[in-house]
């Protein structure tokens, strides 16, 4: 598919998602959510494909939902948009495959919500992160509301969305909203890095704990102990966990085959 709003590269089994929308820096319309959706639910369905990592066109990962798009809506439209967005977002968390986000610059409203539905954010030290929504007169409206408290506590999410606050990675940082800060000019590098670690390990336990991990996260403990029992019990049934035990004991490397 050709897309207006988006470059995509492929290295290896790694697939590279880049916002490219520099004269909004990066901000989310209906457009460029529906290429979002199409993107990852390609690189999805690639077998080639590992790991993803989402990452921005210049000064900005992504600043916000479309404020020009937003301006003329009501509150129909404004509902259906927003849980648009919301869905797209879902899907992007829930994916079989890992998501890492590389933080290049601006992540604001939409921008912040994005990053939290991928696994895990690295950022670059220029990097800057917030919910500015309040000062718009609006609420976030994909999911920031229920994925902040998650990420760094219901205290330090209120104060962030409460006082639209922007932070600096360092700060974000600190509350373990971005998992590694880096240089600007090691982002990318950084990310491949653990992109490629991912990527060597065994494909469907990569996949079972990231789904045991969110369901979870969602749902009451013992909910989450029944789920991690079933998919630790699945992994006894593929070749990948015969040949990582098997290559442990003989001291050599697994060659896993998603199988
Ligand atoms: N939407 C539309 N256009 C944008 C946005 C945006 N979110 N952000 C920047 N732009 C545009 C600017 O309008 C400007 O366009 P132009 O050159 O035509 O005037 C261009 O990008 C460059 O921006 P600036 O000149 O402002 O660049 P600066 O470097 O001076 O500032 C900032 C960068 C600080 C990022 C600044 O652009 C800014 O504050 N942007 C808005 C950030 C923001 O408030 N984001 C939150 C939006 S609300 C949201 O995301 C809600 C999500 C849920 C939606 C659910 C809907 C129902």
């Amino acid at each position: 598919m050709e897309y207006q709003n988006l470059l995509i590269e492929q290295k290896e089994d790694i697939r590279i998602i880049t916002i490219h929308r520099p004269q909004d820096l990066n901000a989310l319309n209906t457009e460029l959510l529906s290429e979002l959706d199409c993107a990852f639910a390609d690189a999805s369905a690639d077998a080639e494909t590992s790991v993803i990592i989402l990452t921005g066109e210049g000064k900005s990962f992504v600043a916000g939902a479309d404020i020009a798009q937003m301006s003329t809506m009501d509150a129909a439209e404004a509902k259906a948009f927003g849980e648009f967005g919301a869905d797209v977002f879902r899907r992007i968390e829930t994916m079989e495959k890992v998501v890492i986000a590389a933080v290049n610059g601006y992540a604001l409203g939409g921008g912040c919500e994005l990053a939290m539905a991928c696994d895990i954010r690295i950022a670059s030290s220029k990097a800057k992160i917030g919910q500015p929504e309040t000062g718009l007169g609006i609420t976030p409206g994909f999911n920031g509301t229920q994925r902040l408290p998650r990420l760094v506590g219901l205290g330090r999410a209120k104060e962030i969305i409460l006082a639209a606050e922007t932070i600096d990675a360092a700060e974000a940082y600190r509350i373990g909203l971005f998992n590694k800060v880096v240089e600007p000019d090691q982002l990318m590098d950084a990310a491949m890095a653990l992109a490629k670690k991912i990527a060597s390990k065994a494909q469907l336990a990569v996949r079972y704990s990231k789904e045991a991990m969110n369901g979870g996260a969602d749902g009451s403990f013992e909910g989450g102990m029944a789920l991690e029992a079933n998919l630790f019990a699945l992994c006894f049934a593929t070749e990948d966990q015969k040949e990582g035990m098997k290559a442990f004991m003989e001291k050599r490397p697994a060659e896993f085959k998603s199988r």
